[in-house]
């Protein structure tokens, strides 16, 4: 087709090769002779990549991916040479490097992968209006220019919007509505994505749900609990960075650890005392079995396990004489537990039916919570990712204040998760805003939650509210940024959607699954190929990244295809984007840069900028006094606030309420913590798809552990007798790193399947099994682990799918062609409540990831 294109497949691309070969050779050997500098690369001798010595550069490792660390590129003739990480800082329990993970190490394989998208591509047999739209996956791709890509662009949003209307026009994520909206707006989508029902639930009953918002303390003051419960969550994976290591210091300074997982994870392995195994989705009755232990076994005088005061003071709803006014007296907490209305006592033994955790077992950890006096409840985000968990944070909350664990030193509940594992306050150290005006509004106000989205395109009717369905018609989707066909509910009818419409585009660097099936790819530069600016991770640092090399082939900032875009709609650069440049952008970023003051108690100028920055960076400001000079910045790449026991940047959570809750009051209806919360049934009510009950009550989930069963009393199994987490798997940030060599190697991606459901299907580790759910058929190579509790098997978040049409089989793992797209309470995308069978695969073998050919174009 091409020159490149065919130099590619002439090279006759060998796995074996890439991932053993030397770095340089690497680069050298993907990257056609397209580029002066690529070039060169090929002809550098190693030794002389060896001896010569380049700049190390603060990059940028920007993903979605629960931690944040400091990279640094190497960079010589104008090609990233090595990466490197923290070495800024020496290292210790205090005040810990901020090390890169195995991933942000493998980023130079993402920016020079053979496979980066090089040059805007059109689908062969695209046409206006869609031509032939079932090839969208299959089909081959054009190189074409900019002028004509965005030319195609900007006449098929015409065309849609006068056949149909901007209600056609679905954008899933990037700024391209900052062209749309120029012309009359677009269909937007939302969701609850990571949090579930910890996302817009806690506000209403007075928690927070600690990811910008913290309802946990500091990480100082893990090391005052004696007991820190890890409920669903695995910082060794999914918080890369310092968390694990400073749960390391809390045990090290005497905490014993309890985890509660359906998984053995590598973090219960490190930090573990006991490891409780559960059954996903049934944390909730879970943990009213042992709140019933403490209400049967509760003694003030002899055995207090119930913290009544702090049941008085901060909260509402727990017995019949704290219900709030106007309130049904009998629809109290305690009540319910002790089943006086449903004649349902939710005993250990209840519990135990349905989470598989022995009774006994329940009992001895409700015990030991209550009567330990400084305990850390901490809950990951993955139990709440369950359909109908929405009365599961007001639950976790409901314990914690039982128990009184909250609010004070070593003591506290909540969520601890992503940026915020173990680690709750507000940031002592943040970026400033670009100055890049926020753009026009958007004139449509539809928006699709991801749960139902696919199938409410295909219906052509969404739910907007209670009692609320609206009609929709979607003709174009744009992606302009974020995995959406990868990684929403029910991607088999996302699949469906994309081969139905009319026009399909996508900004990326790979040919990912949203490229796959768009008719046109725009190539997009990494933060690498950018100016700069700073990315955010755990409270205590800041990252700053400077621009690494330049954009690579033909690809455009994102930024820039939007305004490219617009312009061929008929607006100036200036119109669609501001007149600010992106050096002044990063400029505006560093002067604004913010530090928590020595007294901890309000922020001041990060960096000290002087007339001679202003004028060598040719850009407009005011000199400011500051901690460290732009150059220091420019040099380390990342700020620490430096921290010790005791300092004046502690944080405990909601402290001032329990402390006095009269004059500091929560911002719900009764200003206490709410046990019985009507704002929250009605907030979830008003969502439009179920409802709840103000008190947590247990909902078994949607395809959760209780349809595993054809009949759950007769104990008598049905068609999907096991359950699917997805974890979050240290091969990816979601999908991204999916594609990369080295990652694949280490982390296969196999399916972990329990021993003991292995043996009754008889398969054996290195087996194919196919997974296979309502909604759709995956396989994987099966690893067979003690790890899982039977019942469940764990299939790793993220995978690109990979489908094979004659069979209707995805290849490659893909987690959401197992899901449904199914929407339940506060619109939760509940992926952990799914459920399937597997069994050996009778076709031909999967061969490794590692071995697979990369999507090159
Ligand atoms: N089944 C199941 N589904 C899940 C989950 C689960 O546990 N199970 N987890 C969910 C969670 S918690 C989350 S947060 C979501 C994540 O869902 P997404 O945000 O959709 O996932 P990412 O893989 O992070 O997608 C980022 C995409 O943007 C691209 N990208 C990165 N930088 C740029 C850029 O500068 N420009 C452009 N144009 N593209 C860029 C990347 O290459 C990648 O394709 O997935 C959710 N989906
Ligand atoms: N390596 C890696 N790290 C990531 C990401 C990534 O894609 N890859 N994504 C980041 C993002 S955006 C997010 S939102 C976070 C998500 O962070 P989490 O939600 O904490 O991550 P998970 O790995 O899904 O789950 C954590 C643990 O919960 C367990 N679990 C699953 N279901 C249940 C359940 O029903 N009950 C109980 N008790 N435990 C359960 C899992 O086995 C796992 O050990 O991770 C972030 N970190
Ligand atoms: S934890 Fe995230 S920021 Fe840190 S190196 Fe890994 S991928 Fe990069
Ligand atoms: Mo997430």
């Amino acid at each position: 087709m091409f020159e490149f294109l065919n130099k590619v497949k002439e090279h006759k691309f060998s796995r074996r090769t890439f991932i053993g070969a030397g770095a340089a050779v690497t680069a050298g050997a993907v990257f056609p002779a397209s580029r002066n500098k690529l070039q060169k690369l090929t002809a550098v001798q190693a030794e002389e990549l060896q001896s010569s010595e380049g700049e190390w550069i603060p990059a940028a490792c920007w993903h979605n991916c629960g931690g944040r660390c400091l990279l640094k590129a190497e960079v010589v003739d104008g090609i990233v040479k090595r990466v490197k990480t923290d070495d800024t800082r020496e290292d210790s329990p205090d005040n810990p490097q901020q090390r890169a993970c195995v991933r942000g190490r493998s980023q130079r394989q993402q920016v020079y992968g053979v496979d980066r998208l090089k040059y805007p591509m059109k689908r062969k047999h695209w046409e206006p209006g869609g031509g032939n739209k079932e090839l969208r996956g299959n089909d081959e791709w054009v190189r074409i220019s900019w002028d004509e890509a965005t030319g195609i662009v900007a006449s098929e949003i015409e065309r849609i919007r006068n056949k149909y209307s901007n209600r056609s026009i679905l954008v899933t994520g990037g700024d391209i509505g900052r062209a749309l909206n120029l012309v009359g707006g677009h269909v937007g989508t939302w969701g609850t994505t990571s949090w579930g029902s910890w996302r817009w639930g806690p506000a209403y009953f007075g928690l927070q749900e600690g990811y910008f918002e913290h309802s946990i303390n500091d990480r100082m003051d893990l090391r005052n609990s004696q007991l820190i419960v890890l409920w669903g969550l695995n910082p060794a994976w999914s918080s890369p960075g310092s968390p694990t290591y400073n749960f390391l210091q809390a045990k090290k300074a005497g905490a014993r650890v309890i985890v509660i997982d359906p998984m053995y994870s590598e973090s219960a392995e490190l930090l573990g005392d006991e490891w409780v195994p559960v059954h996903p989705g049934t944390d909730h009755a879970l943990m009213l079995g042992m709140a019933h232990t403490l209400i049967e076994e509760d003694d003030p005088d002899s055995n207090p396990l119930i913290d009544w005061d702090f049941l008085k003071s901060c909260t509402v709803g727990f017995d019949q004489e704290m219900m709030p006014e106007g309130a049904d007296k009998e629809a109290n907490f305690k009540d319910y537990v002790l089943g006086t209305h449903d004649g349902q006592p939710k005993t250990a033994e209840w519990a135990s039916e349905i989470s598989g955790v022995e009774a006994g077992v329940i009992r001895r950890i409700a015990r030991d919570i209550a009567s330990t006096n400084r305990v850390a409840l901490l809950t990951g985000w993955a139990p709440a990712r369950i359909k109908n968990s929405d009365s599961w944070p007001q639950m976790f909350m409901t314990f914690g204040a039982m128990t009184g664990h909250m609010a004070q030193p070593g003591r506290m509940t909540g969520v601890s998760c992503h940026f915020g594992t173990g680690n709750g306050g507000p940031r002592l150290v943040m970026g400033g805003g670009s100055g890049v005006p926020p753009g026009a509004e958007n004139d449509v106000s539809d928006s699709l939650v991801h749960a139902e989205m696919w199938d409410a395109i295909l219906k052509g009717e969404y739910t907007a509210g209670y009692n609320d369905k609206r009609d929709i018609d979607i003709q174009m989707i744009y992606h302009g940024m974020g995995a959406t066909l990868q990684t929403r509910d029910g991607q088999s009818k996302g699949i469906d959607v994309h081969k139905n419409v009319e026009f399909v585009v996508t900004n990326g660097h790979f040919i990912t699954t949203n490229a796959k099936y768009s008719d046109i790819v725009l190539p997009a530069t990494t933060p690498w190929e950018r100016e700069g600016g700073f990315n955010v991770g755990n409270r205590d640092a800041l990252f700053y990244y400077r621009n690494v090399i330049d954009p690579l082939f033909e690809c455009k900032d994102d930024a820039q295809i939007t305004t490219e875009i617009g312009m061929k709609l008929g607006f100036t650069a200036e119109e669609v984007y501001g007149d600010v440049s992106p050096r002044q952008q990063l400029f505006n970023q560093i002067a604004g840069a913010q530090v928590i003051n020595k007294a901890g108690t309000d922020y001041e100028p990060l960096v000290t900028i002087t007339d001679k920055d202003i004028t060598e960076w040719g850009v407009e400001g005011e000199p400011q006094k500051g901690r460290i000079t732009v150059s220091e910045l420019e040099e380390k790449g990342v700020y620490q606030v430096e921290r010790k026991p005791g300092d004046n940047y502690g944080y405990i959570a909601q402290e001032a309420f329990r402390k006095d809750p009269e004059a500091n009051p929560l911002e719900t209806a009764t200003g206490k913590l709410e046990i019985y919360s009507e704002a929250l049934a009605e907030y979830v009510k008003g969502i439009g798809f179920t409802e709840i009950d103000p008190i947590p009550t247990y909902n078994p989930a949607t395809e959760g552990y209780e349809d595993t069963y054809k009949n759950f009393q007769a104990k008598e199994k049905g068609d999907y007798p096991l359950q699917v987490i997805n974890p979050h798997y240290l091969r990816r940030a979601h999908t991204i790193f999916d594609n990369n060599p080295w990652l694949r190697e280490a982390w296969p991606n196999d399916v972990y399947v329990s021993t003991a459901d292995a043996r009754e299907r008889g398969v054996k580790s290195g087996d194919t099994v196919v997974i296979e759910s309502k909604h759709g058929k995956t396989l994987r190579i099966a690893h067979v682990t003690e790890r899982l509790i039977p019942g469940t098997i764990g299939l790793m978040h993220g995978a690109w799918v990979e489908m094979d049409e004659e069979k209707d089989i995805d290849k490659a793992g893909s987690d959401n062609i197992l899901t449904g797209a199914i929407a339940t309470g506060q619109a939760i995308s509940g992926w952990n409540s799914t459920i399937c069978d597997f069994r050996k695969w009778e076709g031909k073998d999967l061969k490794l990831d590692k071995l697979w050919e990369p999507r090159t174009v």
